[in-house]
């Protein structure tokens, strides 16, 4: 019988982490179905993503070893998830540890290590400070050609 595995996420700024879980994921069965967070949902979350929901799930739905994208709208949806795809084993990364041991009544769970040295919080930060120029800088500037703009009059 094949096996299929079920992991949730946001997959917001996809990065190398993301693919790892999901190549992993899908190692532990023959089909690979994954909850992608609806924006709506993510606010329940307390997260803001900078890529929008119907883009983050044609980005997933397109990975090589993903085999179906569902929404993820609530926080309960998961055994009923987990009954209406036949789910033999459920996943997800370290950073989850313990918090659905509950869905073993229903299902295998599986916690994969994380991929250290990369998240979506440390994309964005590294954005933020690329982007945030030193407003002093941008006066000083402006000075300086004031200035020689005066000097060319
Ligand atoms: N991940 C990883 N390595 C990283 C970053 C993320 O293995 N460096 C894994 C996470 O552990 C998670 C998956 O990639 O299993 C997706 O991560 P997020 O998009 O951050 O998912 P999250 O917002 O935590 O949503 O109901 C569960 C939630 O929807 C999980």
């Amino acid at each position: 019988m094949p096996r299929t595995v079920l992991t949730y996420g946001t997959f917001d700024l996809f990065h190398i982490g993301h693919l790892r879980l999901l190549q992993r994921a899908r190692g532990l069965g023959d089909r690979l179905v994954v909850a992608v967070s609806t924006d709506e949902f993510n606010q329940v979350k307390g997260k803001r993503c900078i890529i929008p929901y119907r883009q983050r799930a044609e980005i997933v739905e397109n990975i090589k070893c993903v085999d179906l994208v569902i929404p993820e709208n609530t926080w309960d949806q998961k055994t009923e998830d987990i009954k209406l795809h036949g789910i033999d084993t459920f996943v997800m990364g370290s950073d989850w540890k313990g918090k659905f041991d509950f869905l073993n009544e229903f299902c295998q769970v599986v916690y994969l290590e994380r991929t250290s040295k990369i998240s979506t919080t440390d994309l964005k930060q590294k954005l933020k400070s690329a982007l945030s120029v030193d407003t002093t800088q941008i006066v000083q500037m402006i000075d300086i050609l004031k200035q020689l703009k005066a000097d060319l009059e």
